[in-house]
């Protein structure tokens, strides 16, 4: 079971967050999708689950990516799209650091441009050093860097946190990056 929820858990990320059109779903402009219709698209493209083994997964998912809304009838990923949604998170004043974990190799690049978001909808930052790591580790030889983020937020930057506990904000300019 723990190794389909982890294939389950997967697929999920690639439609809920990257490609809904591999199985004919459409987020609607805040990420959901009807959970029914979830389970059906699911079913007719060999990824059979039912209901109970849905909640199963958006429950162990390591880094709960997945919510559903408050009557359980809409799934979303919390956050790491790459297709256009408003997760309607509120701006929030963030801790004074936070910390963004990488690979040795992207560094002379941050160290010119600051944090870029990239494919994703935003920067990706981890309010601990452990979290940083392994966000890191997953790009190459891990290193971690701070971000004055309070500093940043004080300067007028935006920070989000995701349901699932992620910082979000648009970019982080070199400034505010301590190597
Ligand atoms: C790097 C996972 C060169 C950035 C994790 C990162 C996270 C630059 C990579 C979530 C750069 C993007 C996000 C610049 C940033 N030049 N490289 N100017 N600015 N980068 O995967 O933050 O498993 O899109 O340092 O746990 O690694 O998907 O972002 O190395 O929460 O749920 O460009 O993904 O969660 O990589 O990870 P990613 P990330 P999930």
């Amino acid at each position: 079971m723990k190794q389909n929820i982890k294939k389950i858990s997967k697929f999920l990320s690639l439609v809920l967050r990257h490609k809904p059109e591999t199985i004919g779903l459409h987020l609607d402009e805040n990420g959901w999708v009807e959970t029914q219709e979830l389970l059906e698209k699911l079913a007719k493209n060999n990824k059979k689950i039912d209901l109970k083994g849905l909640k199963e997964v958006v429950e162990n998912n390591d880094k709960k990516r997945f919510a559903f809304n408050a009557d359980g009838t809409k799934i979303r990923a919390s956050q790491g799209h790459s297709v256009q949604v408003n997760l309607g998170y509120a701006p929030v004043e963030p801790p004074k650091v936070l910390f963004h974990g990488t690979a040795t190799r992207f560094l002379d690049s941050i160290k010119e441009q600051g944090l870029l978001k990239g494919n994703r909808h935003q920067v990706h930052l981890s309010k601990d050093v452990d979290t940083a790591i392994n966000v890191g580790n997953r790009h190459g030889k891990v290193v971690v860097m701070k971000v004055k983020a309070l500093e940043m937020h004080q300067a007028g930057f935006e920070f989000f946190v995701s349901e699932n506990q992620v910082w979000l904000t648009d970019q982080v300019p070199v400034e505010y990056l301590e190597f």
